[in-house]
């Protein structure tokens, strides 16, 4: 009778604590992360074109969290990815910079990374979209074997990728280790020369192109388009422009249907407004402003397709969404789609200066929205987060011990990410514009020093009224008076500006952040 029920008591207890039950109580997580969109691109951050319509996007910000100082680390786009995915600044490495077609993983296989640690708590993870940080080893892709190490290496089981920008070569997708769709017979070839005198570019060819280039961007063609680097073959497995935001959405469906009884992290890779921008057919025109308009109505688009299907396998209650974006918002950047033409008065980047490439807030101060709805009350924050922090977040979301050596300069903000009372975001950041060796911007409460280590003299026009204009090696600015940091204050707070060249310098020496 006693062994009946210890051997009931065993049934129950392996039941109730196994790792399948356990994990099922988590909840699901989708970083929805977005490509140069800037913190005036949609309409509950203040986007005023009439018909530049964000109503998917909005009701996230409408039932979650709204951040005002919502960051992303970097200007561009691999180090903002690098920084999410590691939690460690990308200043602290070599090559982290904006990736080329064909170079190497620029995340090395060891370290815990943000879905390495999730994994650890039984969740399944996938990346779906863009990577952009590179791929295989030290001599770069193997195009035509396996793609490897990549996001699979480094605690993704899944991926379906556009493995560089789609302003490089090649357009095709990677799914897991291989090139989807890749015929043996017409092998990829990827080169930074002219594979042959005759090879078609953006030069030779210029009158064919159905979108023409204004710098850069003119080697090999592709689907009227031409781009950085060369290729050639793999025919069959290249994509059109226009079908990429459809085929995120499809491939997103399906792992989410394939994953729902388990836990699951999607990192949902929008490429959208990233140039060149060609939105599909049926988007055209409905923004009233360039195909730029029209691509942020597609984003938005995608994002109610996601909602629609957790909605759909009653996965809403239990999944919490956070919407960002990689870097700030850039209007000509490579061809003449009209986007500085069309403008209008839409501020692209809200009410601050600068946008992509620049250490200005305008550069990484970016959309930024948590939603779950049975877990955040809706509200506006003004604390301080950037995605560099969803790393520790996420792993005291899911019950996961942080390794002391892990996730450097990431913090734990779960109770500000989902707007608990009293909670606290950061009390400081460092921005940075493009990998190892560039130019800084450190805030701290509302102080904010700006640091060019960068000879780059970076001058891009965001819209027309707004440069990012060449600056002294230091400058101090109150963002509580002067958020477009207009007015170098140094020289009025000499003690203030002493004390932040000096905690900049130390967070850099350090070698991590983290408390
Ligand atoms: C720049 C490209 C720009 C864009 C950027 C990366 C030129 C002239 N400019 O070098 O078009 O591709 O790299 O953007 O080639 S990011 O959002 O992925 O960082
Ligand atoms: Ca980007």
């Amino acid at each position: 009778m006693k062994s009946r029920l210890l051997i009931t008591w065993a049934v129950f207890a392996a039941l109730f604590f196994s790792p399948k039950l356990e994990a099922a109580a988590k909840p699901n997580i989708i970083v929805i992360m977005a490509d140069d969109l800037g913190y005036g691109d949609i309409g509950c951050y203040g986007a005023k074109p009439k018909n530049l319509k964000t109503p998917h996007i909005d009701k996230l910000a409408k039932g979650g969290v709204r951040f005002t100082s919502g960051y992303c680390s970097a200007s561009t786009c691999t180090p903002t990815r690098f920084s999410f995915l590691t939690g460690k600044y990308a200043f602290r490495q070599e090559g982290t910079g904006i990736a080329p077609p064909n170079g190497p993983a620029v995340i090395k296989p060891g370290p815990e990374t943000l879905p390495s640690l999730l994994k650890k708590a039984g969740y399944k993870t996938a990346v779906i979209g863009k990577w952009h940080l590179g791929l295989g080893g030290p001599d770069g892709p193997d195009w035509n074997g396996e793609l490897k190490p990549g996001p699979r290496e480094i605690g993704f089981d899944y991926n379906y990728l556009l493995p560089t920008t789609n302003d490089r070569v090649p357009q095709v997708y990677v799914e897991n280790h291989r090139v989807k769709n890749l015929d043996p017979k017409d092998p990829l070839w990827v080169g930074r020369m002219k594979p042959s005198p005759d090879h078609p570019t953006g030069i030779t060819h210029r009158h064919t192109l159905k979108m023409d280039w204004s710098h850069g961007h003119n080697s090999t063609i592709h689907n009227g388009i031409s781009r950085i680097g060369f290729y050639t073959g793999g025919h069959k497995a290249r994509f059109r422009d226009e079908d990429l935001a459809d085929e995120w959405v499809m491939q997103s469906n399906k792992w989410i249907e394939a994953n729902k009884d388990n836990p699951f992290f999607l990192f949902f890779s929008s490429h959208d407004l990233h140039v060149p921008r060609i939105p599909h057919e049926r988007f055209r025109g409905t923004s009233g402003l360039s195909y730029r308009g029209d691509v942020i109505v597609q984003l938005d688009w995608c994002v109610g397709e996601l909602v629609k299907t957790l909605d759909r396998l009653k996965l809403s209650d239990n999944t919490l969404i956070v919407f960002c974006s990689d870097n700030g918002p850039v209007g000509d950047d490579g061809y003449k789609d009209e986007a500085l033409e069309k403008m209008g008065d839409h501020s692209p980047n809200g009410p601050f200066s600068g946008g992509k490439y620049s250490v200005l807030e305008g550069g990484t101060r970016t959309p930024f929205i948590t939603y779950w709805p049975s877990k955040i009350q809706p509200q506006v924050s003004d604390e301080m987060v950037c995605t560099i922090d969803l790393a520790a977040s996420f792993a005291a979301l899911a019950g996961v011990k942080l390794p002391k050596a892990a996730v450097p300069d990431s913090f734990n903000l779960l109770g500000a990410l989902l707007g608990k009372k009293g909670a606290k975001g950061r009390d400081h950041l460092v921005q940075q514009d493009n990998g190892r060796g560039g130019n800084y911007g450190y805030r701290k409460g509302n102080w904010k020093l700006q640091r060019h280590d960068s000879k780059r003299k970076r001058n891009v026009v965001v819209t027309a009224k707004l440069a990012n204009t060449p600056a002294p090696r230091f400058a101090l600015f109150d963002l509580s008076k002067d958020i477009q940091e207009k007015k170098n204050v140094a020289e009025q707070h000499p003690e203030v500006f002493a004390r932040m060249k000096q905690e900049l310098q130390e967070i850099i020496d350090a070698g991590r952040s983290r408390p």
